[in-house]
């Protein structure tokens, strides 16, 4: 059995991946949590037992076999390489390892074996409004070849963690009280009553670098480096759960009946789609859950072979936490923890 420890353990996510931890019953000789200097010396309750919480430092990683790491990508940048190099794997949540070609980028339903491809001694976690998609994508280019998706994210505020949500639970209370709103803080402008296409840095040609992500990480995990993706990342003021209204082009013949009988049988997702019962994926629904939603499939007839889907998930689950111990699940099974 590994020796794991949890990094950015008192975070959003980090919280997240001690309940999965414990929910998925995964088996540990010894496990350990560390985090920034503003919460180690306390301690936090793990399936019943009290544990401190260390600072995160080059020592704390010695005899551990398996790091589940969500930190801020610098700190990622530092920690994991020193972790890698004591004889652990890193599954990494930031943004810092994705793209390297010496990291895996995983989604165990999509590209489990690359794991076989660890070189550096980290895999790296996707970006939450990628996974979703791809989930819901994989089994729909396996049978048909995806040319193109256009894809419009609608996604939740805690997709900025726990600021993003105070920020929103802030502003909602104040406008139903009567009070002046709160100033934002994590988001770029005022989200509650509002819908903000800006709320992450600009990157090249006036996309953003969530809309970036969703164009590389796509292709990596998807192994096919000529699907297009042109998507246009929106922040609205939902909670928990990433919305996407997906359009995707392919290179063949797909009917709506053969993607909804092989969305049906995929792995994570759930075949959501009779809107006449009112049976359409909604955040609040996705909320708490581990599968990725997949609804409102139609023919799209402005291209030869297309169809339009509404995919949702919950954002810190399987776009976060899930998905680490999904893949922490896998090196297991697989036998490739404790041999580096
Ligand atoms: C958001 N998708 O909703 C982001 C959060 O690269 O892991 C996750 C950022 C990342 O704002």
């Amino acid at each position: 059995m590994p020796s794991v420890a949890v990094v950015g353990a008192t975070g959003a996510v980090g919280e997240l991946m001690r309940q999965v931890l414990i929910e998925r019953k995964f088996p540990f000789k010894r496990i350990k949590f560390l985090a920034s200097p503003k919460s180690a010396g306390k301690t936090l309750t793990f399936d019943g037992t009290t544990y401190p919480i260390e600072p995160i430092s080059a020592e704390a990683f010695d005899g551990v076999d398996l790091v589940l790491s969500s930190t801020p990508a610098s700190i990622s940048r530092e920690y994991s390489p020193i972790a890698a190099s004591a004889g652990a794997i890193v599954v990494d949540n930031s943004s810092a390892w994705r793209m390297d070609p010496d990291v895996p980028l995983v989604v165990p339903e999509v590209n489990a074996d690359a794991l076989l491809q660890i070189r550096k001694g980290i895999v790296a976690n996707p970006n939450c409004s990628t996974i979703q998609m791809v989930v819901a994508l994989k089994p729909l280019h396996d049978f048909a070849g995806i040319k193109r998706v256009i894809v419009s994210t609608y996604q939740a505020s805690s997709g900025k963690g726990a600021t993003g949500l105070n920020d929103l639970d802030a502003q909602i209370s104040a406008i139903g009280k009567g009070e002046p709103v709160p100033a934002h803080t994590a988001h770029v402008a005022r989200l509650a009553g509002n819908v903000l296409a800006h709320d992450w840095k600009l990157g090249e040609e006036g996309y953003t670098e969530e809309e970036w992500k969703m164009i590389k990480e796509t292709r990596k995990i998807m192994g096919d480096e000529t699907i297009q993706v042109s998507p246009t990342c929106v922040r609205v003021p939902v909670r928990i759960g990433h919305s996407e209204a997906v359009n995707v082009e392919f290179h063949r013949p797909i009917t709506v009946q053969q993607a909804r009988e092989l969305l049906a049988k995929a792995p994570g997702v759930v075949l959501l789609d009779n809107p006449a019962q009112g049976e359409v994926p909604q955040p609040l629904h996705c909320e708490g859950q581990d599968h990725t939603y997949v609804g409102r499939i139609r023919p799209d007839h402005s291209v030869p072979h297309g169809l339009n889907l509404w995919v949702v998930a919950d954002n810190l689950r399987k776009g976060a936490a899930t998905n680490a111990v999904q893949i922490a699940q896998e090196l297991l099974n697989r036998g490739l923890l404790g041999r580096r």
